[in-house]
């Protein structure tokens, strides 16, 4: 199966369609005027959904992800390969990953991972190009990516509590990024992390409270065993909160992870999704005294040194 670091799963298009369809110049507008005040690319999920402009500037662009909803979410932005779109997607790639979850829900591991060897060829010329971290109900994540232009898909991937991806719920939303560059210029950031498949993340844990500006560096990326790459999800955890579960927790591939109810003792605060090798994105984060976690949405995490817990300091 040569998957490269992409599975994602493009099911539903025609809900996205509809919605392309009805938004009208005045709204677009709107949405300009709005960014340019900001300097913001506002995002908001209230019923799963992704409430965004169609076209954005290319370069560097903040990107405020408000989840509104009561479910938890993220956004990772796909590049597909020319010519393709969310309907191909729809027709060639859902259907897999449709049956492949059946089957692994239903306790047939192998003869779930052997439906992936059906999805198309180009499929694993599809790149993930970054994305927010996972957010919990009611959080706001921001992250900051430079885009090239062209034409990408944007999803979620969680699962509701009947083991339905969120983008067959209509999580997904074709954008088109403008060949204007935006002019920003990259963050600077006050905590570096790196993340990579040899060493794991990396960053300085003597952390005090208050706005912090994180740069997630990928100093490599691999296909992990659920075959998708490692990323960056920042954590609060409560008193009782539960490391073991929040590990397993992390692995969409799981019949029980990345599905709802998330863990309980934990909130998503955010972070930065999938990048190829070399990339930078960052994202930033308010953070009381207390403990929180790095880890990846990824099997394993903790042997991987992919699960780090740290303590804020006044
Ligand atoms: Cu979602």
């Amino acid at each position: 199966m040569i998957i490269s670091l992409t599975l994602l799963i493009i099911f539903s298009s025609s809900f996205f369609l509809m919605q392309s369809c009805k938004s009208d110049k005045k709204e677009t507008q709107d949405k300009t005027v709005e960014l340019e005040k900001e300097n913001v690319i506002e995002i908001i999920t209230e019923n799963m959904d992704f409430q965004m402009p169609d076209s954005i500037t290319s370069g560097w662009n903040t990107f405020r992800y408000k989840n509104q909803s009561p479910q938890t979410h993220f956004f990772l932005i796909d590049k597909y390969p020319e010519g393709k779109t969310s309907e191909d997607a729809e027709k060639l790639v859902a259907p897999v990953f449709d049956s492949a979850m059946k089957l692994i829900t239903e306790g047939k591991t192998e003869e779930g991972y052997a439906e992936f060897s059906k999805l198309p060829e180009w499929f694993g010329e599809v790149v993930f190009v970054g994305g927010s971290g996972l957010l919990s109900p009611n959080q706001v994540g921001e992250t900051t990516l430079n885009l090239k232009p062209g034409k990408y898909i944007v999803e979620c991937y969680v699962k509701m509590s009947n083991g339905m991806f969120h983008t067959s719920m209509g999580m997904t939303k074709d954008i088109v990024v403008i060949n204007i560059n935006s002019g920003n210029k990259a963050l600077v950031s006050d905590i570096d992390i790196s993340v990579s498949s040899t060493d794991g993340i990396i960053f300085n844990d003597s952390i005090s409270s208050g706005k912090h500006t994180f740069s997630v560096y990928f100093k490599d990326q691999i296909v992990h065993e659920n075959f998708v790459g490692h990323d960056i999800n920042l954590v609060k955890l409560e008193e009782n909160a539960n490391l073991s579960e929040l590990e397993s927790w992390m692995n969409w591939a799981d019949p029980k992870g990345l599905i709802e109810p998330a863990p309980s003792a934990i909130t998503f605060i955010g972070g930065v999704n999938d990048m190829p090798a070399g990339n930078t994105g960052y994202f930033t984060a308010t953070l009381e005294t207390g403990n929180y976690a790095l880890v990846s949405e990824v099997p394993n995490s903790l042997s991987k040194n992919m699960l780090k817990t740290f303590v804020v300091s006044k």
